[in-house]
């Protein structure tokens, strides 16, 4: 099966919420040797947009959101391991904090960015999500961070963001 036809399987299986079918599709990606961050973009990410666009017309509602979440990640499962395994031994870039904002559970993006980081270099410390803002500040402390990531996917959780670099100006470290 041509790549295309294994990118429209992971997108077609997102929006049909099928973990059968996005399983099939992730592990004929995985045997056909095609980049797996190709088929997160082109397949799965593409899948969640369209999910996104019908629970905002309210053509689908939360358990389906919370199902798709879960079908995402079980593409990830199969994905991971070989998303790593493709990653070349390289010299430490530094060191990350990487969370989401209190109030905001949405992980799957911050997760993907965090092992992206992690295969290009980077020393990741992934803190979860729904983080208060301190918090980001103390871990990054704890591991002598040179970045601190904040992820946040809703309207109102974006402050956090903005309240971290507060935090930081306030306490006078000095950023980039
Ligand atoms: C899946 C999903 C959920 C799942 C999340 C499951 C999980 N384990 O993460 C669940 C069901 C829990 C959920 C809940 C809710 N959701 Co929701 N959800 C989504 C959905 C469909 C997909 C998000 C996703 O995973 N995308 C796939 C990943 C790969 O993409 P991504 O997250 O964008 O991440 C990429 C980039 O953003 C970036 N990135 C992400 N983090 C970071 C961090 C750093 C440091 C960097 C550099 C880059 C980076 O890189 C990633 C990889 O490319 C989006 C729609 C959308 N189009 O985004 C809505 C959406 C984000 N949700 C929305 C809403 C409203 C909600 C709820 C409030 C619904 C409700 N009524 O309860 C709750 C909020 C819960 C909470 N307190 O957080 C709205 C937000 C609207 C707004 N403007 O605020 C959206 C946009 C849907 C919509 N169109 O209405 N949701």
């Amino acid at each position: 099966m041509g790549k295309e036809a294994i990118f429209e399987n992971l997108f077609n299986a997102i929006v049909g919420i099928s973990e059968e079918r996005v399983k099939k599709a992730a592990n004929e990606l995985v045997k056909g040797k095609i980049d797996p961050l190709e088929g997160i973009e082109k397949g799965l990410s593409k899948g969640m947009e369209v999910i996104g666009e019908r629970f905002e017309k309210l053509e689908i509602y939360l358990p389906e959101l919370i199902m798709a979440g879960d079908v995402f990640n079980s593409a990830m499962e199969i994905l991971e391991p070989e998303i790593l395994a493709r990653g070349k031994s390289v010299a430490k870039k530094g060191t990350i904090v990487i969370g989401t904002a209190k109030g905001d559970i949405h992980e799957i993006g911050k997760d993907i960015v965090a092992m992206l980081l992690k295969t290009a270099g980077f020393e990741v410390h992934n803190i979860g999500k729904d983080v208060p803002t301190p918090t980001f500040l103390q871990e990054a402390e704890k591991a002598k961070a040179d970045i601190i990531g904040v992820s946040a996917l809703l309207t109102t959780t974006l402050l956090g963001q903005k309240n971290l670099i507060d935090l930081l100006r306030e306490t006078g470290i000095s950023l980039w």
